[in-house]
């Protein structure tokens, strides 16, 4: 476990100010003139090309997955450049259009309700009161490397970017409740944000937790990611953070908490982020009859970070391979590369362990001595033993790929 508790004073109300102001851009879409020439490299199914954007508030060049909502990936060199993804260069995914502009930091509420003592309406200064906490945890989206999934599956085609870690800093869900007093006989915890359907019938984005996994002092209210306040897309004022499960459950804009005494049965949860309950999440392209459950803890993954898939390397010459690792919903026990296509082996040296739920880095030289084309691999094994597959991960939402990434690069 790596929560702490922090004794320094609540931020002044200078800063809480200067959140209310930053957070007052507009959320303009962008207009097609301002993206860049650069582009991503191509997806398996097409397109061949993703065009890079800078035309959205706090955030620097993303590929543009799509406008409206706003799908935004990170290009995937940001992630050699340190274990924490800097907050302008963080991975934007929203489910529905309606999305406020601006949130006034001062007249902003969190109401907490449904199966407890005492209903509350929190102001921001409210939940800066209490106890802080800092946690460093992996944000990923089911769909992840979806774009990869072949045959191909409907869903945001992401490439590898729509993941990324920051350090988390708010306050236990627990303490929230407890403010509340959750009554004997709550089930679960459901957590809805200022966003909106576009049109009446559609769904409210609503995600929901067990009870006990609200109150386990994990799960926190985030107000601030890598020591700045959310990024307006990424859910300024306060987000919650599921460390170890995947986004879907990171509610964004939270401002409304309801404890249920009965299971939750709405679209999100009963319909939508199911996988098939079988090892790996895996099932045969057309399978049908098999149950299927809610999505939640993660799974390993590791990447190559400093090389891209095509590089030129010397022969003979030892080569620094380097990326980041993390162990799903626990932390990284092991990160192996192999340089013979996956035949043998080698351990490679992690860095600085900043907690189970965070990416780790990982180095290691291979010898090449050999010009020609060979093929890079790397693979983690988390805490509890479990490696990542060597054949892709299928099923029909594309969700929680995790397969061992290859890197084919030309030795000359
Ligand atoms: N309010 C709200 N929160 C949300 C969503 C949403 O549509 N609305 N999408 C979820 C999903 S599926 C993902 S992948 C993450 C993305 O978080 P990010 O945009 O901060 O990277 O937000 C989650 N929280
Ligand atoms: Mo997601």
């Amino acid at each position: 476990m790596t929560l702490r508790s922090f004794s320094s004073p609540a931020p002044s109300r200078r800063q809480v100010l200067r959140m209310a102001g930053l957070a007052g851009i507009g959320l303009s879409a962008p207009a097609w003139a301002d993206t860049t020439t650069q582009f991503s490299p191509p997806l398996p199914g097409g397109p061949n090309e993703r065009p890079l954007t800078t035309s959205y508030p706090t955030k620097g060049a993303m590929i543009l997955q799509r406008t409206r909502p706003p799908l935004l990936e990170t290009p995937f060199e940001v992630f050699d450049q340190g274990v924490f993804t800097p907050n302008d260069r963080f991975f934007v995914r929203w489910h529905w259009a309606v999305i406020p502009g601006s949130v006034d930091a001062a007249s902003f509420r969190l109401k907490v309700h449904g199966h407890v003592n005492q209903v509350l309406n929190l102001s921001l200064q409210d939940v800066l009161a209490l106890p802080r906490v800092e946690l460093a945890a992996v944000n990923q989206c089911s769909g992840n490397s979806r774009g990869y999934f072949q045959p191909r599956v409907p869903g945001g085609e992401w490439g590898n970017g729509a993941m990324g870690n920051a350090r988390w800093t708010g306050v236990r869900l627990r303490d929230v409740l407890d403010r509340a007093g959750v009554k004997a006989g709550a089930v679960q915890v459901r957590c809805n944000g200022l966003d909106e359907p576009v049109v009446p019938e559609g769904p409210d984005f609503l995600k929901t937790l067990d009870v006990d996994h609200a109150r386990d002092g994990e799960v926190m209210i985030a107000y601030a990611m890598n020591g700045e306040q959310l990024p307006l897309l990424n859910g300024f004022p306060l987000r919650l953070v599921v460390p170890g499960w995947y986004s879907t459950y990171w509610v964004k804009m939270l401002n409304d908490i309801e404890v249920l005494d009965k299971p939750d049965d709405q679209f999100w949860m009963a319909k939508a982020y199911l996988i098939p309950d079988t090892p790996g999440a895996n099932v045969k392209p057309g399978e049908t009859g098999y149950k299927q459950v809610p999505i939640n803890r993660m799974v390993p993954r590791s990447f190559i970070t400093n090389l891209r898939p095509g590089a030129t390397v010397h022969a003979g010459a030892q080569t620094l391979v380097r990326g980041i690792a993390f162990g799903g919903g626990t932390g990284v026990r092991q990160v192996d590369v192999s340089a013979d296509g996956g035949k043998t082996w080698a351990p490679t040296q992690l860095g600085a362990d900043e907690g189970k739920y965070s990416f780790r880095r990982w180095q290691a030289t291979v010898a090449l001595p050999n010009a020609g084309q060979h093929v890079l691999m790397v693979r983690c094994t988390n805490t509890d033993g479990l490696v990542q597959p060597s054949v892709p991960v299928w099923n029909p939402s594309g969700f929680m790929q995790n397969v061992i990434e290859s890197t084919p690069v030309v030795v000359s």
